[in-house]
């Protein structure tokens, strides 16, 4: 008897500037590139283009403003809103990577002062990640690489505060074993990081038996 195998679903995480988007798309490229070449869809958190997301947009751009946890839940409310297309492509087979995930909105909203279990409620019941890769880089790495600043969680003590509350986040990944939580340093050159990340994604690379969890 074999077990079906589902699509894996992966979650890169890290500071602004850290190169996620990079690193998702070459990953997305190389999944589909492979010998065991597998489908692969990129989604991206927070997704601007629905009407939620278009409210999150206005609000990082500094053109409206919110209260703290109402900003809080309409980021929440923008992962539900894929949650369903996550389920059904995994379902299918095919590998989901999402650049940024429920992890980044803990990390700035905790940051802000919010409680940490208040912060990570609304995301109760969303898909769990198989492989949360997070790339890190010092504030002096960020503070060179192309638009830093611009946006309105991009200074450097923003990031300082963000980054302790991601790592209270990876040691709790770890320590339930609810998905593998995989640090990357991301300082170096595009090339060498991509690597890493193959070395941790490509055992899952042709699919997953287990089931797929739920946070947290
Ligand atoms: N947020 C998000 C919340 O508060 N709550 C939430 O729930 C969520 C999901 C927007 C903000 O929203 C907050 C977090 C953020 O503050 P975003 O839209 O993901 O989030 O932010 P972006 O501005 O799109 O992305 P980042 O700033 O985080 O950048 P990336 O994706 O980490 O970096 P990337 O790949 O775009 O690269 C940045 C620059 O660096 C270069 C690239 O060419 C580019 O110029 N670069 C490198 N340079 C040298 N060496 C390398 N290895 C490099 N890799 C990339
Ligand atoms: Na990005």
């Amino acid at each position: 008897m074999t077990a079906t195998t589902r699509g894996a679903f992966i979650v890169i995480e890290g500071l602004d500037r850290s190169g996620k988007s990079t690193q998702a798309a070459i990953l997305q490229s190389r999944l589909q590139g492979g010998e065991q070449s597998a489908r692969a869809v990129l989604i991206k958190f927070p997704d601007r283009t629905t009407a939620i997301g278009k409210m999150i947009d206005a609000y990082l751009r500094s053109q409206s403003e919110l209260d703290d946890h109402a900003i809080h839940l309409l980021f929440s409310a923008n992962r539900w809103e894929l949650a369903s297309t996550i389920y059904a492509h995994l379902a299918a087979g095919v590998t989901v990577i999402a650049d940024r995930y429920a992890f980044s909105g803990i990390a700035f909203s905790a940051r802000k002062g919010l409680p940490y279990e208040w912060c990570r409620a609304p995301d109760i019941g969303l898909p769990a990640p198989d492989l949360t890769l997070f790339l890190n880089v010092g504030p002096e790495v960020a503070r060179v690489r192309g638009g830093y600043g611009e946006e309105r969680y991009e200074m450097e003590d923003v990031q300082r505060g963000v980054r302790a509350v991601f790592e209270r986040i990876g040691e709790e990944t770890k320590r339930t074993g609810q998905g593998e939580w995989v640090e990357i340093d991301a300082s170096r050159e595009k090339d060498l990081v991509a690597e890493d990340i193959w070395r941790a994604v490509e055992p899952l690379s042709i699919g997953v038996v287990s089931s797929l969890q739920r946070l947290w």
